[in-house]
């Protein structure tokens, strides 16, 4: 049986093919900085938006879903089967090395814990010899304790017991499948852990119970043997109005609270970070300077809706600064790119699948291409060096970054100090020449930042104190 007879196994062919099935930018063999794009970019596909839910077969609440797809049956378990099997097909065709999941998008529930338990062994049992046949791995699977009733008022952080005691069993089982089929990381992603009514929430109360959560959640990893990576994935609101996980920095603060944060990494979209009002790279770099980067889910939102619309990615700029951090970072690690993105609702065509997945992974691939020849380049290190030169080259700048520097000592040397200088950035000309690398190929030589250098010994470099006093005059 195939699931796509009309697509065969997707090449790089480069820009010069026509071929709408082919990769443009994306050569797994290709090394840049020492590495394949393959071992970069461990592409992963999301089976919730590929395989499973009707939200990403078009319904939205406005309307029904516009796609039908050949895996669907009335038979709920039946369904479930063949699912398994065109995830693998739709992976090995794509040449995509990983996948993720949510439990409940392979398996239906049923009417008890033993009937879901027993579906989703069914289900583990074909990943399990499908991963063996094709080499394909687990990027990382996680529990959906977000869409049943019962977890109307959160899992973790439910205002019951006996939820989060059935949350608890759920996590329990998702740990001991990721055991099974060696998934290099397991997610928790907060779906309904915050709140929509504060005043009648315990708050300090939902923390706490989260954090045990968490920690039980090690222990048993632990006794089973479990070694995958945990990650938290941020998000501030939707489908809560506040979510806990609001965004990097809130989740470090909160794991490092509770003595958690050596056991967790971030697992960072990009949707949410625009819905937290950042952009990907800032919640890439605050992750990497606590250590945190453990993987991507690879989207991009739209800055005029305010809810998590899940694009394919292919705004160049932002994935190139999004690259520019992961290997600033020194990489993905356990992690990869997981494309956590639907196809749109009127992209209706099976076929729709391949072009939107290429299209994310042909953006990456380009736009990690364009980090690496930044970083060759040193064109943001020369100009981060040159903005900070007075903490590394002058005395007072050193009494500050060894710790020696107190209030009184700056105190003394600001009243002497008449030289203090504004120097501009010339922001507007960076991101120009840094378009080039980005759009193009950088051309001229001298490269940019000498430039920038150029530009601030000629024509920067004021005498601030001597600017204010002529504007006073
Ligand atoms: C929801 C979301 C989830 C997580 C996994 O916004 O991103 O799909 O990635 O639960
Ligand atoms: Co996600």
């Amino acid at each position: 049986m195939t699931y796509f007879p009309t697509v065969g196994k997707i090449k790089f062919e480069g820009v010069e093919s026509n071929n709408p099935f082919a990769y443009r930018h994306y050569n797994p063999e290709e090394v840049v900085m020492g590495k394949t794009m393959a071992e970069h970019m461990r592409f992963a596909v999301a089976y919730w938006h590929t395989f499973a839910s009707d939200g990403a077969k078009g319904q939205d609440p406005f309307g029904m879903k516009t796609m039908t797809r050949p895996w669907e049956s009335t038979d709920s378990m039946e369904e479930a089967r063949q699912k398994a099997y065109a995830n693998f097909e739709f992976l090995e065709k794509l040449g995509v090395p990983f996948f993720a999941f949510h439990d409940l998008d392979v398996a239906p529930e049923g009417n008890s814990i033993e009937e879901y338990h027993r579906n989703l062994d069914e289900i583990v049992a074909i990943f399990k010899s499908e991963m063996e046949r094709t080499g394909i791995k687990l990027l990382w699977n996680t529990s959906n304790a977000f869409s049943h009733p019962r977890f109307v008022n959160g899992a973790a952080t439910s205002p019951n017991a006996d939820v989060y005691a059935h949350a608890a069993a759920q996590v329990k089982k998702g740990l001991e499948i990721a055991k099974e089929l060696g998934a290099e990381n397991y997610v928790f992603w907060g779906g309904r852990e915050g709140y929509e009514f504060l005043q009648n929430t315990d708050y300090k109360l939902e923390m706490d119970n989260l954090a045990k959560f968490y920690w039980m959640a090690i222990n048993y990893a632990q006794e089973i043997g479990y070694t995958g990576q945990f990650l938290i994935e941020p998000k501030p609101k939707e489908p809560t109005k506040h979510q806990y996980d609001y965004d990097t920095a809130t989740v470090v603060a909160f794991l490092k609270t509770y003595g958690l944060d050596k056991h967790f990494k971030m697992n960072l979209e990009a949707n949410h970070a625009t819905l937290a009002m950042h952009t990907f790279d800032h919640e890439i770099r605050v992750a990497a300077s606590h250590d945190m980067l453990g993987s991507l889910d690879a989207n991009q939102g739209d800055l005029l809706i305010g809810w998590d619309t899940d694009e394919f990615p292919t705004d160049l700029t932002a994935v190139t600064l999004a690259c520019y951090e992961i290997i600033k970072a020194g990489g993905l690690g356990t992690g990869g790119v997981n494309f956590d993105a639907k196809v749109r609702r009127s992209s209706t065509d099976l076929e729709d699948l391949f072009l939107a997945h290429i299209a994310g992974m042909d953006t990456f691939a380009r736009g990690f291409k364009a980090a690496a020849k930044l970083i060759e380049d040193k064109f943001f290190e020369d100009i981060v060096a040159n903005r900070y030169s007075t903490f590394h080259n002058s005395e007072i700048g050193k009494t500050i970054l060894d710790g020696t520097a107190t209030f009184a000592s700056l105190a003394e040397y600001a009243k002497t100090n008449n030289t203090l200088k504004v120097v501009s950035d010339h922001l507007e000309y960076t991101k120009v020449r840094m378009n080039e690398y980005i759009y193009s190929q950088p051309t001229s030589t001298p490269k940019s930042n000498e430039i920038i250098k150029h530009l601030n010994e000629k024509i920067s470099g004021a005498d601030l104190l001597a600017k204010t006093s002529q504007e006073a005059v």
